[in-house]
C-alpha cells in the first residue's frame, strides 16, 4: 500500500507539472482526488485494512493528498500568469503613453508665413523661381548696370560670367513680368545669397518681395499697402515715415521705416537714437524695367518694395544677434 501511494503520488505530480492549461489541471484532478479518483478509493479503502495499518497509511495518503492540491495550487498560478498581457507589479498597462515632444516651424518660417499672409489677403499671390539665377535676371533687366557697386564680387556669388546665386527675389519678378501681362499682384519670398557676414548679415537669408503693376498704380497705393503691413505685422497703430532713397530699379524709390518697437519712438540704442526702424525698400518700377519685360509704361505702372525676413523677425522679438536663427540650439527655438 506504501508503494502504491508513492507511485500514485510520483505520477499525480509529473502530470500536474506537465499540465498546460486549467482543463488538463481539472482532468487530474478528477483522476486524482475526484469522488471516483485514485487517490479517494484509497482512503475510502482504509477500512478494510488490518486495523494497526490504518492510522499509518491514512495518514501518507492524507499527505500525499496535500502535496498534489498544493502542485495544482501553484501549477494554475503559473497557468494564470503565462496567460493573456503580462502583468507587472507596479505597472498600470491602461496609463495613456508618454507624449512624443512636438516640433514646430522654425521662427523664420512663422515670420516668412505671417508675413507672406498679410500680403496675400490683400490679394497677392506667391510666386517661385531659381536660387541660381542667371545675371539678366538678377541685374541687367533690373536696370543695375555692369559697373554697378551691388554687382561686386564681395557682395555676389557667382557661378561664372553669367551665371550667380541671385542677391534678391527681384528676378522672380522679372520672370513673371516677362511671361504674365499686367494685372500682376505678386510676392515673391524666398532665400537669397550674399557674401556677408556678421551680427547682423549671414550668407544666405529670406527676403519677400512684392509687385503690382496695372493702369494707374500709384505712390499712394503703394503707402497704403506698406502702412497696412506694418500695422499687421508690429502693433496696428504703429508709425510708418517713407524716406526718399534710391535703387536703380524703382523711380521715385523709398526707404520705409516704423517707429522703433523697442522705445516706441523716444531713442534708444536698438534705433541709434533716431526713434525710427527701417524696415522696407520700395518705389514705383523704373520704367526701363518695364520695358525690359515688353510692358508699355506709357499704359501701365507699378510699384514694387522688398523686406528682408530675418531682420523683421529680430525686430519683433528683440533679437539681437541674426546668428542665433542659423545656430538650430533647441535652448533658442523651443522659445517660439
Ligand atoms: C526692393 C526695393 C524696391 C523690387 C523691384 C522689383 C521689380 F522686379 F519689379 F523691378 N522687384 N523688387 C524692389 C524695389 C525691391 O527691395 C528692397
Amino acid at each position: 500500500m506504501e508503494d502504491r501511494l508513492r507511485s500514485i503520488e510520483d505520477e499525480a505530480l509529473e502530470a500536474v507539472a506537465k499540465a498546460q492549461d486549467r482543463e488538463a489541471i481539472e482532468q487530474i484532478k478528477v483522476r486524482f482526488l475526484g469522488r471516483k479518483g485514485l487517490l479517494t478509493n484509497i482512503l475510502k479503502g482504509l477500512g478494510s485494512l488490518p486495523k494497526e495499518e490504518r492510522p499509518k497509511v491514512g495518514k501518507h495518503a492524507n499527505q500525499v493528498k496535500v502535496k498534489i492540491e498544493h502542485a495544482i495550487k501553484e501549477r494554475l498560478k503559473s497557468i494564470k500568469r503565462q496567460a493573456g498581457p503580462r502583468l507587472i507589479k507596479g505597472f498600470d498597462p491602461t496609463l495613456p503613453g508618454r507624449a512624443l515632444p512636438l516640433g514646430h516651424l522654425h521662427p523664420i518660417t512663422q515670420v516668412l508665413d505671417e508675413v507672406c499672409s498679410v500680403f496675400e489677403r490683400l490679394g497677392f499671390s506667391a510666386a517661385k523661381g531659381p536660387e541660381i539665377e542667371l545675371d539678366f535676371y538678377n541685374f541687367e533687366a533690373l536696370n543695375i548696370p555692369p559697373d554697378h557697386p551691388a554687382r561686386d564680387m564681395q557682395d555676389t556669388f557667382y557661378v561664372d560670367e553669367k551665371v550667380l546665386l541671385r542677391t534678391h527675389t527681384s528676378p522672380i519678378q522679372v520672370r513673371t513680368m516677362e511671361v504674365m501681362k499686367p494685372p500682376i499682384r505678386i510676392i515673391a519670398p524666398g532665400k537669397v545669397y550674399r557674401c556677408d557676414s556678421d551680427i547682423t548679415h549671414t550668407p544666405m537669408f529670406h527676403q519677400v518681395e512684392g509687385l503690382m503693376v496695372d493702369r494707374d498704380v500709384s505712390f499712394a497705393h503703394l503707402k497704403g499697402i506698406l502702412t497696412h503691413f506694418a500695422q499687421e505685422i508690429f502693433h496696428r497703430d504703429t508709425s510708418v515715415r517713407f524716406r526718399p532713397s534710391f535703387f536703380p530699379f524703382t523711380e521715385p524709390s523709398a526707404e520705409i521705416d516704423i517707429q522703433c518697437v523697442i522705445c516706441r519712438g523716444d531713442g534708444c540704442r536698438v534705433c541709434s537714437q533716431t526713434g525710427w526702424l527701417e524696415v522696407l525698400g520700395a518705389g514705383l518700377v523704373h520704367p526701363q524695367v518695364l520695358r525690359n519685360v515688353n510692358i508699355d509704361p506709357e499704359e501701365y505702372s507699378g510699384f514694387a518694395f522688398g523686406l528682408g525676413i530675418e531682420r523683421i523677425a529680430m525686430l519683433k522679438y528683440g533679437i539681437n544677434d541674426i546668428r542665433l536663427f542659423f545656430d538650430n540650439d533647441l535652448r533658442f527655438l523651443n522659445q517660439f
